[in-house]
């Protein structure tokens, strides 16, 4: 249910507002650099909810950087999520998981110039059998002192200002952090805006669920074929396995209810799939804030890792803090001959 205050909705629009006041060091510049987030995910979501109806299934017929096949919509949520963006005078330089490049959009002249990132459309390769897919997004400042959008770019995820994603699921929701806790909205269709559903939301502590694309397992490293096995034995953890390959909705369902994700390093990919700036670090942001933990190479908090650039994968580890301390203790335990 939609939550009220004082017997009314309460739209993102009005939510960031009420934490600005809160936070008096949150410009009113990032408000407006939301709502062009907010515009584009509207229609993402309307050619989503249309998909068989419009010409929006299967391939464009190019590969992106990352080799992948791009789909009609992957281009359709790049172009909506930069034609908005574009207009916000204090975007500086916007990143696209889509894109060769960071593109500089202007040149910064005031403390108030922020670098977008996105995944515009994750788990894409779900889009034509009707399973839910995803935007993700961060924020970052630009640093005045650092010149050349390929530098800029390279911060840390502990720098994240804000951070958040849009799940096209059964309904679309949109959650969010800037650092003071986690919210989500839900799109009303009727009145075309996104209203606050859950508020502070935390993770469960420890659930019996965990989520992998275990069809890799032998190829993943030994300590995690060790965790997994452990976890689905019944004298082990006795867990269930949900995987629905969006990593979007594995997320908000870890984030709802509990459990782990994981993406770990295999033969084909040694460095993991996901990628650290458009993914990783978003989630982890979020998951962080909600009481859970995330975990990327040589056992790092993904936070902490510094990228090379702007395109860096990570293995992951993501979820409940009881579930990730029990699979780092194996992780991180010698590799047995
Ligand atoms: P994408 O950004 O190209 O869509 O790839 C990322 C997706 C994630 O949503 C999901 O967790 C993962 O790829 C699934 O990969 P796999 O099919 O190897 O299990
Ligand atoms: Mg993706």
């Amino acid at each position: 249910m939609a939550i009220k205050r004082d017997g009314h909705f309460v739209t993102f629009g009005q939510h960031i507002q009420e934490q600005q006041q809160q936070f008096p060091n949150a410009s009113g510049q990032f408000s407006w650099l939301l709502s062009g987030i907010t515009l584009a995910t509207k229609m993402i979501a309307s050619y989503v909810r249309r998909a068989g109806l419009i010409d929006v299934w299967g391939d464009e017929g190019s590969t992106n950087v990352q080799g992948e096949e791009v789909k009609k919509l992957d281009i359709i949520a790049n172009d909506a999520l930069k034609r908005t963006l574009g207009y916000r005078g204090n975007v500086g330089i916007i990143a696209s998981e889509e894109d060769d490049e960071p593109r500089v959009l202007q040149e910064v002249d005031d403390d108030d110039s922020y670098i977008i990132m996105f995944d515009p459309l994750d788990g894409s390769s779900n889009i034509d059998v009707n399973v839910s897919v995803g935007t993700i997004f961060t924020i970052f400042r630009n640093p005045k002192d650092i010149k050349g959008a390929e530098k800029s770019v390279l911060q840390p995820g502990s720098a994240q200002v804000a951070a958040g994603y849009v799940l096209y699921g059964s309904s679309t929701v949109l959650v969010y952090t800037c650092g003071h806790g986690v919210h989500q909205f839900t799109l009303d269709p009727q009145f075309g805006a996104y209203l606050l559903t859950r508020e502070h939301m935390k993770m469960p502590e420890h659930a019996g669920t965990y989520s992998v694309n275990e069809a890799y397992l032998h190829s993943f490293p030994e300590p995690y074929q060790r965790y997994l096995h452990w976890s689905k034995h019944p004298e082990g953890g006795g867990y269930s396995s949900r995987y629905v390959g969006s990593l979007v909705a594995d997320f908000h369902r870890i984030l709802v209810k509990g459990g782990i994700f994981m993406y770990p390093p295999t033969t084909k990919q040694p460095a993991g799939k996901l990628r650290l700036m458009y993914e990783c670090n978003p989630l982890a942001f979020i998951a962080e804030q909600a009481g859970g933990s995330a975990i990327g190479a040589g056992g790092q908090r993904v936070l902490d890792v510094m990228p090379q650039d702007v395109h860096d994968r990570t293995p992951l580890v993501i979820g409940s803090s009881r579930n990730v301390e029990e699979a780092m203790r194996f992780i991180n335990e010698p590799v047995r001959a």
